[in-house]
């Protein structure tokens, strides 16, 4: 089998205003779903980051992707690798890098755009072998996956633009107890039996009572933070402390601060308080290298494991190995996506014994007039996404619906995500990404 055909479509995918450390969601998420073809007459699909950036980056790999076995994966990562060691050295920064936002960091971009390629060659060779992904890459390790409730500060609106706005489904939610309404509501839709709130938009003690609703309204509940860095070490540990109960039996506390260093030291000063709190991370860890030094430091716990950009479907296995053998916990970390992504992301952790906690899903947010997938949008039960019976990643494109999600994009003035700028528009006009803020 040889790869005969790539095609590239960009689409922009409508966003409600949700809030982070990173500023305000545009009013549409950018996507760019990946096909390819070959002589067998087979179709491969992936999803990754959109705009011009990553665009730009598979458009560039077309030369090396024409021809290819799609079986031959590990040439064509070591390839990527070697681009990666070349500008490795060109990079400044190092780590500061990572404090972009995910899909930006030029340090993981040859990751970004393998993952893309390596996702659609192992949809096609599922469909080649008649066998689920999960099954092509050593076999699944659960038939359902587990996904946390992704809860988000927001502003009033439901994404889209002009005669494409969307409906409100959550509404505004900036404070404790719509934060609560917005978990049943999610919880109600999805089956999750667990939930994430992203965090560092509030003033940390706002955020630590939504907490504390949110555990009285889902006491058994396992229940996660995540503000991106906002805070301090002295406001992470304040935190920590406040939330000692509320965080434990399965949550933990995500990237509550910059740096391993930090992440450790804020581990460190909360275990001097008896409180042995799990850290999280998808920003201080990011690369194979980060691992090792991460458990070294006792700076990180779980890492947030993603096959968008740790290298695809293969590098997440063992990724999530490598956090078994260091004695550490594997979760998955997301971003707004349509069905190819949340498919590959269940096939990644169906493969993946070390991923054991509930993954991250952004797809709550997206709704059915965006999704791609031919016969619309992907269904949870119980919170989970179950593995389908079918080849590959176990789903095909709607072109009519991809060809709507083109005409979108094409309308758009921007072509890279900018929650910064959206944030000045839209909220404040003098906001500036501040670490940390509290
Ligand atoms: O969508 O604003 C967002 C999130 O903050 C996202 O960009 C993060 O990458 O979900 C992510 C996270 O866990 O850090
Ligand atoms: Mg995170």
């Amino acid at each position: 089998m040889r790869i005969t055909g790539l095609r590239l479509h960009p689409v922009a995918v409508a966003d409600p205003p949700l809030r982070s450390s990173y500023g305000l969601h545009a009013p549409y998420a950018l996507r760019t779903i990946v096909e390819i073809k070959t002589t067998d007459g087979i179709t491969g699909f992936s999803e990754t980051y959109g705009g011009d950036g990553p665009l730009a980056a598979l458009e560039a790999a077309r030369d090396r992707v024409l021809g290819m076995d799609p079986f031959r994966l590990t040439g064509l990562w070591q390839s990527f690798q070697r681009d990666a060691g070349r500008e490795s050295a060109g990079v400044a920064g190092g780590h500061t890098q990572t404090y972009l936002l995910p899909g930006e960091n030029p340090l993981d971009r040859h990751a970004r755009t393998y993952a893309a390629i390596e996702i659609a060659c192992l949809d096609a060779i599922g469909k080649a072998l008649a066998k689920p992904l999960c099954d092509v890459v050593g076999g699944r390790a659960r038939d359902a996956v587990p996904f946390s409730a992704y809860l988000f500060y927001k502003h009033a609106g439901g994404g889209g633009l002009g005669e494409d706005e969307r409906e409100d489904e959550y509404g505004e939610c900036l404070d404790p107890v719509s934060m609560v309404r917005q978990a049943r509501q999610m919880v109600a839709a999805y089956g999750f039996r667990e939930i994430k709130l992203k965090g560092g938009v509030l003033h940390p003690d706002e955020e630590i009572a939504t907490i504390k609703v949110l555990r009285e309204a889902f006491p058994s509940y396992p229940l996660r933070i995540d503000p991106n860095c906002a805070w301090s070490v002295a406001t992470s540990v304040h935190v920590g402390r406040s939330l000692k109960d509320e965080l434990s039996g399965g949550g933990y506390l995500e990237d509550p601060t910059a740096t391993l260093e930090g992440m450790a030291e804020v581990r460190a000063i909360l275990a001097a308080h008896g409180i042995e709190m799990p850290m999280a991370s998808n920003v201080a860890v990011t690369r194979f290298a980060d691992v090792p030094e991460a458990g070294r430091l006792n700076a990180v716990q779980i890492v947030l494991s993603d096959p968008h950009y740790w290298g695809g479907i293969r590098n997440l296995q063992y990724l999530a190995h490598l956090c078994e053998v260091l004695g550490m916990g594997g979760s998955m970390h997301s971003n707004n996506h349509l069905g190819v992504s949340l498919m590959a992301m269940a096939h990644a952790a169906a493969a993946a014994p070390g991923i054991n906690y509930a993954c991250d899903t952004h797809y709550p947010w997206q709704s059915a007039q965006d999704e791609v997938v031919d016969g619309g949008r992907i269904r949870f039960s119980d919170g989970c996404v179950v593995i389908p019976d079918k080849p590959g990643l176990g789903v095909e494109l709607d072109y009519d619906q991809l060809a709507r999600g083109g005409e979108r994009y094409a309308k758009l003035p921007y072509r890279k995500r900018d929650d910064e700028a959206e944030m000045r528009k839209r909220v404040d006009p003098n906001w500036r990404r501040v670490l940390p803020r509290w």
